[in-house]
């Protein structure tokens, strides 16, 4: 029988609809599997599972899934003995510490002898250890903001990403501790058929990744700026430049990269470029 990869997604939350569309994006669909454990892909020999996140490192380590979907903020906190092969790009936050508004906060020595509440006690742990503060830590496993407001704890531990529950409960972050990214794990004593597959998928996701920090480019311009044009324009090896019907103009095709779209933009209207396209890129292989 053929093998096939087991890959574990969380049940629902955050990171479900993002796992889900992400091997859809891989050409690999799932049947609608939120209220079942368990399901296979058509089109590629891969069976999800569904969990909890906080299960996941566990059941990936127990090689009851080959790989899985998870938060590093999970992983890190697990300490379960698996490996991070590639981050995702999507639902990335930060874990930090936070205090109360008014107060004032001089690095993490304003811990000292402070309670701080989390459901991140291991990583928290690990920052206080490092920063030799001794703090008391209050383990929580929700809603974890409302602790100071109620009298709980001095300062949380928490995930962040826009901030708005830190302002609406009169906190403000005063410590990152990880910059936590959502990234496919595996399990550290995979067989070599479940090896391949998983360069194969990786190929697949990478491929994705590539497609969305991309970005083609068509533009319009005349044959005395061609040079100064191509200069500024990468592409994949270098641009594509065709003639256009009307003489001493070409049509140069290439591919930026998001981080320095705008800039490179603006510097191709300065040197002469007309008629800008920018077309999305579904998938980028090199
Ligand atoms: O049921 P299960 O255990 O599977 O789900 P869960 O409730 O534990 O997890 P879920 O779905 O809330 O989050 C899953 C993962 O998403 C986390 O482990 C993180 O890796 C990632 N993630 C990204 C976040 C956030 N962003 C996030 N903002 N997880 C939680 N939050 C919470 C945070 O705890 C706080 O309450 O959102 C609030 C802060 O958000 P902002 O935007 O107001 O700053
Ligand atoms: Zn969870």
């Amino acid at each position: 029988m053929m093998e096939k990869l087991k890959i574990a997604i969380q049940k629902s939350g955050r990171l479900h609809e993002g796992s889900v569309n992400l091997l859809k994006e891989c050409g690999i669909g799932l049947a609608n599997g939120m209220n079942k454990l368990r399901t296979e892909a058509g089109n590629f020999p891969l069976e999800a599972y569904f969990f909890r996140d906080d299960d996941i490192p566990q059941y990936v380590e127990d090689a009851v899934a080959d790989i899985g979907i998870i938060g590093e903020n999970v992983v890190y906190e697990s300490n379960k003995q698996i490996t991070v092969v590639e981050a995702l790009g999507f639902a990335n936050c930060r874990l930090c510490v936070a205090v109360k508004k008014g107060e004032e906060y001089k690095g993490p020595a304003s811990l000292n002898g402070r309670k701080i509440a989390t459901s991140y006690p291991v990583l928290l742990k690990k920052f206080l250890d490092d920063n030799k503060i001794k703090a008391e830590i209050h383990e929580i496993s929700g809603s974890v903001e409302i602790a100071p407001g109620i009298g709980l704890a001095d300062a949380i531990c928490d995930l962040v990403s826009s901030g708005s529950t830190l302002f609406m409960n009169g906190l403000k972050e005063a410590e990152t501790i990880l910059q936590s990214r959502t990234v496919l794990v595996k399990n550290n004593k995979l067989s070599k058929e479940k090896e391949a597959l998983l360069a194969k998928l990786l190929f697949r996701i990478q491929a994705v990744k590539k497609a969305k920090n991309n970005k083609y480019i068509l533009l319009n311009a005349p044959n005395e700026k061609l040079d100064d044009i191509i200069k500024l324009l990468p592409g994949m090896k270098s641009p594509t430049v065709l003639p256009l019907a009307q003489a001493g103009w070409s049509s140069v095709h290439s591919v930026l990269n998001e981080n320095d779209f705008w800039e490179i933009i603006e510097k191709l209207k300065a040197n002469g470029a007309q008629g800008i396209l920018v077309v999305p890129i579904e998938k980028m292989i090199i």
